[in-house]
Formats: structure tokens, sequence, C-alpha cells
């Protein structure tokens, strides 16, 4: 990957970026970790999977954040220019690796799908979710446009997949829920396409022709957000569901008991 010459505004913008992610994974990371005792046996792997995926992802943005800072020298004009150490992109695709199929099983966890469901849809999303990571990394270290579309094309076809099924899901999982927990339903849906729509649009930044540094910044700042959305926004989304359908069952926990268990 080529590193263009940042303006100081560009380059702390970035900086900036990724040190919000690191707050919000691991400040995301306690409160699910904390939420996980106020929710029945049966919604705790989805309290559990959810602070993996912020876990993991923080641990992802520090690393992030040291490779970015070594990447660039300030010079004495102000500029930010390569260091002359490579900036490490890997450490994404790494991270959605690991958490985007966390993410995927973590919403089948808080539907409470019956088993049968579960184990025939599981395998092919998790199959799905890493060749969706694997097809799009030879075309994100590119710096050919061509080679760049390629393999997004190849990266979306999972895409649309995964995405496809979830929505299926949802929709079916919306018409055997009480009023409060269609709506949280239906949110989770959009904020799944909203949040995750996001990523394609931030890698296509480079094609765009709005020169090196602004395409660097964008995609950075890009993925950045989606992350946030998709990993923290998305965990607290799946507590509220997991939430609103204790109340429909009219399942209590008793709080001060569930501190041990
Ligand atoms: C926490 C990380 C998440 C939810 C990552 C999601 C990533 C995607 C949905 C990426 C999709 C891509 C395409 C559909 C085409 C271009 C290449 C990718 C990998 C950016």
């Amino acid at each position: 990957m080529t590193i263009p010459d940042l303006s100081s505004g560009q380059f702390q913008l970035v900086s900036n970026m990724l040190s919000l992610s690191i707050a919000a994974m691991f400040g995301s990371f306690l409160f699910f970790v904390m939420s996980r005792q106020q929710l029945s046996a049966k919604y705790r792997p989805a309290m559990v999977m959810s602070s993996l995926v912020v876990g993991i992802a923080g641990y992802h943005y520090w690393r992030i954040y040291a490779s970015w800072e070594h990447a660039y020298t300030l010079t004495s004009t102000g500029t930010y220019v390569a260091s002359g150490s490579p900036f490490n992109d890997a450490y994404r695709y790494v991270d959605w690796l690991l958490t985007v199929p966390l993410l995927v099983a973590e919403l089948v966890a808080v539907l409470a799908l019956p088993k049968v469901t579960r184990n025939s849809i599981m395998p092919r999303l998790i199959a799905a979710s890493a060749a969706m990571v694997a097809l799009g990394y030879p075309g994100e270290v590119s710096g050919e446009a061509g080679v760049r579309v390629g393999w997004a094309v190849a990266s979306t076809i999972p895409f649309i997949y995964i995405l496809y099924v979830l929505w299926g899901e949802l929709s079916k999982a919306a018409a055997k829920n009480d009023a409060g927990t269609q709506v949280l339903l239906r949110n989770t849906k959009l904020l799944l396409l909203g949040t995750w729509g996001f990523y394609p649009i931030a890698y296509a930044m480079p094609l765009l022709g709005i020169g090196g540094a602004g395409a660097l910044v964008a995609l950075q700042v890009g993925y950045t957000i989606a992350d946030i959305t998709a990993k923290c926004g998305y965990g607290f989304m799946i507590c509220a569901i997991a939430r609103s359908k204790m109340a429909a069952e009219g399942v209590t926990v008793d709080e001060d008991a569930s501190v041990l268990a």
C-alpha cells in the first residue's frame, strides 16, 4: 500500500477516530460483560459473543493505532510523511475474519432459533463470512482499480448471501414476537443493512478519484465509523432484544443472586 503525505489535520483526524474506536470498544466490552448478568440463561451466550467481538476489535484497534503512528513522521513544515515503516491494514481483515462470524452467531443466538435451523444455517453463514473477508483482502491491498473492483465483486456474492439469510430469519422471528420486540427486530434489520452496507462504500473510496490522501483518510474514517456502529451499536441492540423478549416471556433475573451466576 502506498502512503501518501498528509496534512496535520488529516493525520489527526484518523488518529482521533482510531482512538475513539478503542474507547468505544473497551467501554462496550465492560457494558456487555456486566449486562450478561441481567439476562436469563437463554440469552447469555449472545452477550458473551458481543463481549468477544468488541474485545477482539478493541485489541486490533490498539494495534492499528500503533501502526498508524509508526507509519508517519512529522516534518518541520507540519506535513506528515511516510516514515518507512509500513501501515498494516491486515489487522482489520484479521479482525473481520474473527468478528463477522461472531456477529452473525450473536444474532442467531438472541433469536433463539430451533436447533435444526441453527445447525443448518450457522455453518453456511460462517463459510460465507470467511469468503467475504478473504475475497475482499487482495483487492484492498491492491493499488490497481481493476483489481480492486474484481475482488469486490467476488466478495459481494457471499455478502449478499449473508444479508439475505439474516434478513429472512429476522423477518420470520418478528412474526413470532410481541409488538415491542418486533420494532427492535425491524430496527436491527435496518442497522445491519446500513452498517454492513457502509463497508463496500468505504472500500470504494480509492476508486473515486479523490486523491491518495483524501481516499486514505475517507477509507480509515469510514471503516472506523462502520466498526463502531456494527459492533458496539449492534451489541446494544442485541441486548435490548434479549431484554424485550425476557419481558414478553415474563422472565426476570434476581439482581443480587445473578452477580455470582
Ligand atoms: C465488524 C466488522 C464487520 C461487520 C465487517 C464487515 C465487512 C463487510 C460487510 C465487508 C464487505 C466488503 C464487500 C461487500 C466488498 C468489498 C470488500 C469488503 C470486504 C469491504
